[in-house]
């Protein structure tokens, strides 16, 4: 695996394609909570929004198609200190990815994973996806709802969805993310609504749909089973909640980083120092009869 921090480059994307917004919020958040550019590592799964870490100025890596959580994980706990991002489409996270997303919210390393969900496979050119709505493309399942899975799985994790036709309210819901990750929290899934314009135009559609969750009665992102039904509610009325989903009551150190490491700090930032490693070396030898 190799990383690499290189100068960003022009986006790839069509014109008006909603990873744009996420770009740009990405920017803004953590440029906002002031994050060093070689303190944030993204992982960028396959599709178009995988390619998302080439036009910033970050540490990035490619990751292999819906294996780009493990990555991530893998980043924070050999060094908890960087702050971890993987980043890709709905494809990538909830078809090959499927085992690695449901996973990832019982692990609880403080990363924050962000899907744009364009309901579509946008780089193969606009096949049904998990999250295609019926007759799409010929598609006759009904379409999969990853915050009703991350809500159904108990633990401590932040849960939120966006749309990136707002993308002010998508940034302050991902500085509230990378600052969960940041306190050692744990996990948080970020899904935003990120129309593909030439595959799968919603723009319009979306806007009409989505609806404010803190704005209906009875929001309380601390209780899942509220969430849960106020969640299906919605979706069974046809629109598209977005916002805050989960924030656990707690505030503690729930990240697996802190569970397995303590404060110690990860393989890769352990020195390598050879003096100090061989008298250790030859203290654990002393202990092998
Ligand atoms: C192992 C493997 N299987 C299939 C593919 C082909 N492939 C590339 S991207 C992609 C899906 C992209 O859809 P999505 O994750 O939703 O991203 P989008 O392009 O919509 O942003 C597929 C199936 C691949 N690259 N690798
Ligand atoms: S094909 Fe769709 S998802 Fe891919 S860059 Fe174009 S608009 Fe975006
Ligand atoms: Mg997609």
């Amino acid at each position: 695996m190799t990383t690499q921090s290189a100068k960003p480059v022009q986006p790839i994307w069509c014109p008006g394609c909603g990873d744009f917004g996420v770009l740009a919020a990405v920017k803004r958040a953590a440029a906002n909570l002031k994050i060093p550019v070689h303190d944030l590592v993204l992982v960028g799964g396959i599709g178009c929004s995988g390619s998302i870490h080439n036009f910033l100025e970050v540490n990035g890596i490619h990751a292999l198609h819906g294996r780009l959580l493990a990555q991530a994980v893998g980043i924070k706990l050999a060094n908890p200190k960087l702050t971890v991002v993987a980043a890709g489409g709905d494809g990538d996270g909830y078809a090959i990815g499927m085992g690695h997303f449901m996973h990832a919210f019982k692990k609880n390393a403080s990363v924050l994973y962000i899907v744009m969900n364009n309901e579509t496979y946008g780089l193969t050119k606009g096949q049904a996806s998990p999250t295609s709505q019926v007759g799409f493309e010929g598609n006759v399942e009904p379409p999969f709802h990853s915050i009703l899975t991350a809500l159904s799985i108990p633990a401590s994790n932040f849960i939120a969805r966006t749309f990136s036709g707002d993308p002010k309210g998508m940034t302050a819901i991902l500085e509230e993310a990378l600052t969960f990750n940041r306190d050692g929290r744990g996990f948080a899934f970020v899904e935003d609504l990120s129309p593909c314009v030439t595959y799968n135009d919603t723009y319009k559609l979306w806007r009409e749909k989505t609806v404010d969750v803190s704005k209906l009665p009875g929001y309380d992102p601390t209780d899942r089973k509220a969430m849960f039904r106020l969640f299906l509610e919605q979706i069974e009325a046809g629109k598209m909640p977005v916002g805050v989903m989960h924030r656990p009551a707690e505030v503690s150190r729930e990240g697996l980083e802190t569970k397995l490491l303590g404060d110690r700090p990860g393989p890769a930032a352990t020195s390598t120092d050879l003096a100090s490693n061989r008298t250790r070396y030859e203290e654990l030898l002393a202990t092998v009869g």
